[in-house]
């Protein structure tokens, strides 16, 4: 018995996901194009709420202004018919040629200002079509060599390409927020702001920092060696989380973009526990869309790829419903306690204590039995057990 999606969960997918024709380094296509107005109907059957796109994705790469307005006609009118929203629109500075050493951050300054005026124009169609949120992932913002690029002054070009387009959206009058995400390598050998780390510093840098956030896969970070569940915690804590993207990813390789929990399930679980649970008193730590963003392996044909679209979302709502379970169960609550889970939540000196009442209480130090608490256990591995049943479903 499993749930089914509906638009309040908010599920949306890229147009670049479904529509993926399997075409890899080492091999051709594996299935036909997918017509967008389809991807939108089929999205909306199986309970999707939005969808998202890349300009190049809607409207082909050097398509003149009346075949654009073709395309976009066609797309609205598939909205209009389905009632799918888009939420979110991204921009494409790393399928053209053009752009084979970056966009905001070309070492050839006219490529620069071509990549602003296409994301320029993109921003338009984004607002137009009512999104919130433009994502800004920098694929081909990198290098191979280390002596080709001057990695400060791409950065000092990155800055001030957003904070350009900060400005734009600012003057424009736009309800629009960025959010960048972060890769490590693939397609160039290193990609700028590999990390939500190093993307949470580099905002900091910004302008308008207010109006800059972050976009993270579970992929990206796991390439990286690093735990999505802890990513998504610090960008949670430093309100920068505005858009997610989810796929599932089997450690540090390759780019797969699995379906949602087909890599590191108990890190998907641990995701959508803090994703529904980790906000003040078990409320939502995030409402925004629930984006899926994967690959249909190129083994399927067009079937597997409804079949795989359905599959993010039920694995997405199977594990919501585990983690109610988890969060309900009386022994978990027991062993969360045991394991002093919510006493980090208090602050470590008193309030109006100050170091002068730390360095008074003598029970803090002179009198601390270190060996005796030392010799405590906390217990996690027991809690663990307890999330791991709840996932198997014996509990
Ligand atoms: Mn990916």
């Amino acid at each position: 018995m499993a749930p089914r999606p509906t638009p309040a969960d908010k599920f949306s997918f890229g147009l670049w996901t479904v529509g993926w024709q399997g075409r890899d380094p080492f091999g051709h296509a594996t299935r036909a194009a997918i017509d967008p107005v389809e991807s939108v109907h089929r999205l909306a059957e199986l309970g999707a709420y939005g969808v998202t796109f890349h300009d190049d994705d809607l409207i082909p790469f050097g398509s003149d202004v009346t075949t654009r307005d073709a395309h976009i006609a066609r797309f609205r009118k598939a909205l209009d018919e389905t009632g799918l929203v888009v939420p979110m629109v991204t921009t494409d500075l790393f399928q053209q040629p053009v752009f084979k050493d970056g966009g905001f951050t070309s070492n050839d300054r006219d490529v620069r200002r071509y990549a602003l005026r296409k994301v320029l124009r993109n921003i338009d169609l984004a607002a137009e079509l009512g999104a919130q949120t433009f994502v800004m992932w920098g694929g081909r913002e990198g290098a191979e060599y280390d002596v080709a690029k001057d990695v400060q002054a791409a950065l000092e070009r990155y800055r001030e390409a957003v904070d350009l387009l900060c400005q734009y959206v600012i003057d424009r009058g736009y309800d629009l927020r960025f959010a960048l995400e972060p890769k490590p390598n693939e397609p160039r050998g290193d990609i700028l702001l590999p990390t939500v780390g190093h993307a949470l510093a580099f905002i900091s840098t910004l302008a308008h920092p207010e109006r800059v956030g972050l976009n993270p896969e579970v992929g990206h970070e796991q390439m990286a060696g690093l735990n999505f569940a802890h990513g998504i915690a610090q960008a949670l804590w430093q309100g920068k989380l505005f858009h997610i993207d989810l796929n599932g990813q089997r450690g540090v390789k390759y780019d797969q973009d699995l379906v949602f929990g087909h890599g590191d399930l108990l890190n998907s679980f641990a995701l959508v526990d803090l994703l529904e649970h980790g906000g003040p008193a078990g409320a939502p730590a995030y409402d925004g869309p629930r984006h899926f963003d994967y690959k249909p392996s190129r083994t399927e044909d067009i079937d597997g790829v409804w079949v795989s679209a359905a599959a993010n979302m039920r694995t997405y709502l199977l594990l919501k419903e585990r983690a109610a379970a988890f969060r309900a169960d009386p022994e978990v609550a027991e062993a969360l306690a045991a394991s002093k889970v919510a006493e980090l939540g208090v602050p470590t000196v008193g309030d109006g204590e100050g170091y002068a009442g730390l360095l008074a209480d003598t029970t803090a130090f002179e009198e601390f039995d270190v060996e005796a608490v030392a010799a405590r256990g906390f217990g996690f591995i027991r809690l663990n057990q307890l999330a791991v049943e709840h996932v198997l479903g014996a509990r």
